[in-house]
């Protein structure tokens, strides 16, 4: 059977019709000389809504993460991060390849650390220890399922990391799903923290782009390490067109998303063989533990192609399913039948 229910990622959604009509009409100018209206549009529109001085389209988050680390740092300090986090796992060493930095990871259950795991991490300050420069948090946490960094949490960590002289990223590629969640705007839950790296491809729905927010200082020199990277782009308010459409429409339709979310856990928790507490789905990802059926993830995951489903194998026995607008509740229905007949039926 073909695949056709892509449950991979929420990066595989396609432009709405109305971002796909605002790319056409876009007005747009060269950014690498800050003419492209859009694009100016946009980043203001996203400073204001994020509570910052300023913020800077880029091609990926994985870019955009990568030039704040790297702002933040001096090679040969040390980053704190969950051992989870996609700084460090999939964004290919670059901590250490592009900033010189040395991840220091932490243990935590659900990916968020607390300010006691991160202070018992912090190098003591000698001449002979590497340095503690940053901590690197992410809200929603991809690879933990999905969870929240609770505000208050949150709020003490930047608190806490600033008067011990740290600086702290949010990876927010998902901050949208967790403002939804929470009911909250997205400004307070980044509200404290340096710098904030967002993603208009995912649930927003968005073609390409990311965006990052600073101090108007931070990103002038965010700009210039982006064009570094071969990242100055020039009539991309074709981009921005859709990036815009996306912050105005699209974080009111992510509650589906958590719904279907929800609906996919609470079903497939009852499977044998698999570990799963559905409590802990509060967004568009669940992470499924396959150990117990004697499959790996990888199996489950042909298996369930094979019935038409795509799933993720993000370890080797965790299958990864991200809802979003393109996968609709029925579908999600679909998808758990094709599991029950993967777990249960083996045909
Ligand atoms: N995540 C992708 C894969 O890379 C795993 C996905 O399918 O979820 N931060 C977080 C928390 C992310 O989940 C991702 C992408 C990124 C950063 C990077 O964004 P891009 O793909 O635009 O570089």
């Amino acid at each position: 059977m073909t695949a056709t229910l892509d449950l991979r990622s929420d990066t595989v959604t396609r432009p709405t019709p109305a971002m796909r009509q605002a790319m056409a009409e876009a007005l747009v100018g060269d950014d690498v000389y800050l003419e492209d209206p859009t694009v100016n549009r946009l980043q203001e529109t996203t400073a204001e809504l994020f509570g910052f001085e300023a913020a800077l389209f880029v091609p990926t988050g994985s870019m955009g993460n990568q030039i704040c680390v790297k702002l933040h740092t001096q090679p040969g300090q040390e980053v704190l991060l969950d051992v989870r986090a996609h700084i460090y796992n999939w964004e290919l060493a670059m901590p250490a390849a592009f900033s010189g930095v040395l991840p220091r990871l932490i243990q935590t259950a659900n990916g968020h650390p607390t300010w006691e795991q991160l202070a018992a991490a912090i190098q003591p300050k000698t001449y002979y220890r590497a340095q503690t420069g940053l901590v690197c948090l992410e809200n929603t946490h991809n690879m933990a399922g999905g969870t929240i960094m609770p505000v208050a949490q949150f709020r003490e960590i930047c608190e806490q990391a600033h008067a011990a002289g740290l600086k702290v990223h949010l990876d927010g590629a998902r901050i949208f799903n967790a403002a939804i969640a929470l009911g909250l705007p997205v400004a307070e839950l980044v509200q404290g923290v340096d710098s904030v790296m967002f993603c208009l491809s995912k649930g927003l729905g968005a073609p390409i782009g990311s965006m990052i927010c600073g101090s108007r200082e931070f990103i002038e020199r965010a700009r210039a390490l982006r064009k570094m990277l071969g990242g100055g782009m020039r009539q991309v308010g074709v981009l921005a067109a859709a990036g815009l459409v996306a912050l105005a429409e699209s974080p009111a339709k992510l509650a589906v998303d958590h719904e279907n979310a929800r609906f996919i856990a609470c079903e497939i928790a009852e499977l044998p063989g698999v570990l799963l507490d559905p409590a802990s789905v509060v967004t568009n990802i669940v992470i499924a533990d396959v150990s117990g059926t004697g499959m790996t993830a990888t199996t489950v995951c042909e298996r369930l192609a094979y019935r038409g489903v795509l799933a993720g194998a993000v370890s080797t026995y965790e299958v990864r399913f991200v809802t979003h607008y393109d996968v609709d509740t029925v579908s999600c229905r679909t998808a758990v039948q094709a599991m029950r007949r993967v777990l249960i039926d083996l045909d």
